[in-house]
């Protein structure tokens, strides 16, 4: 069965799937151990790793070479993020290609200009796409896919641009009509409430997708009492954590003058062999070197 057989088969059965955000093959293996159904290959994530904001900065294929490392080292589903679709149709086209061949099982495009803005930046200069032009891409992306259980997600931008509900209803409703499979409805507001009154709203046959990174009160169990969400998306948690994690530690080797104190509280150099697999290594030293 493909990965994205198995992502549809797990939002049938559960309901509602968890997708964590990976920005490399090690934050996805974390992913994978920790009980997530699938990957969110982030632009947030990878633009932020290199230090660059996420304004299709990152090029299609530095995004496609981590998507490809990261396939290669887990068997969760990969759900990728690209954001604009790197131009219009025809690049559309190029992408689906790419990625499908890349390993990925669905992919999230949205419904702004390129070069795109970060959506959750305060005061972030958000164009819109037209909504046919939009409705093209969403067409291009179905007609390539080669796999028909390969996800195509249409993510409106419209509440992030402050037109509101009436215009992000209308968006989605076209490109549900232009043949997504799900449409992701992403928001800024710190209060759920945005979302909430959005999923009530909508009355479209196919499911809603949410990134709750905004309005992190909108849990689980709120999500599903909403019943038309399928898909949570954690979009900035892994390199959020990751951020964490460094200041605390390098700020603590600078004050402490020494690594006398952190060296307790991070994971042992044997917890990085074991994610580096060095065991198999190990095995294959004594079988093959002689
Ligand atoms: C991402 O993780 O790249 C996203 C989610 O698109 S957000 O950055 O919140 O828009
Ligand atoms: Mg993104």
């Amino acid at each position: 069965m493909s990965a994205a057989k198995r992502l549809r088969a797990r939002m049938a059965e559960t309901g509602l799937v968890h997708i964590m955000a990976a920005h490399s093959p090690l934050s996805a293996a974390l992913a994978e151990e920790a009980g997530f159904d699938g990957l969110w290959a982030s632009g947030f994530e990878l633009s932020a790793l290199y230090g660059l904001a996420d304004m299709s900065l990152i090029s299609m294929t530095q995004h496609l070479d981590m998507l490809r490392a990261i396939a290669g080292r887990t068997t969760l589903p990969i759900v990728a993020d690209i954001d604009t679709g790197y131009g219009n149709a025809i690049n559309v086209i190029h992408a689906i290609t790419e990625y499908e061949l890349a390993g990925a099982s669905a992919v999230v495009i949205e419904d702004k200009t390129f070069p795109k803005v970060t959506s959750l930046a305060a005061g972030g200069r958000q164009e819109l796409l037209r909504v046919s032009e939009f409705q093209g891409k969403i067409e291009a992306a179905r007609a390539t896919r080669r796999d028909l259980a390969f996800l195509i997600i249409a993510r409106t931008e419209a509440l992030i641009a402050g037109l509101g509900e009436t215009e992000a209803l209308e968006r989605a409703r076209a490109y549900e009509a232009a043949g997504a499979d799900m449409i992701l409805i992403h928001s800024k507001t710190k209060d759920p409430s945005e979302i909430e009154s959005f999923s009530r709203a909508w009355k479209g046959a196919v499911p809603l997708v949410i990134v709750p990174n905004a309005y992190p009160d909108l849990d689980a169990e709120r999500v599903k009492a909403l019943g038309n969400i399928r898909m949570m998306i954690y979009g900035n948690y892994g390199i959020r954590a990751a951020v964490t994690a460094m200041q605390q530690t390098f700020r603590r080797i600078i004050a402490d003058g020494g690594v006398q104190n952190v060296h307790k509280e991070i994971v042992a150099v044997e917890e990085i062999f074991r994610l580096q697999r060095m065991d198999e290594v190990k095995k294959a030293e004594t079988r093959y070197l002689r």
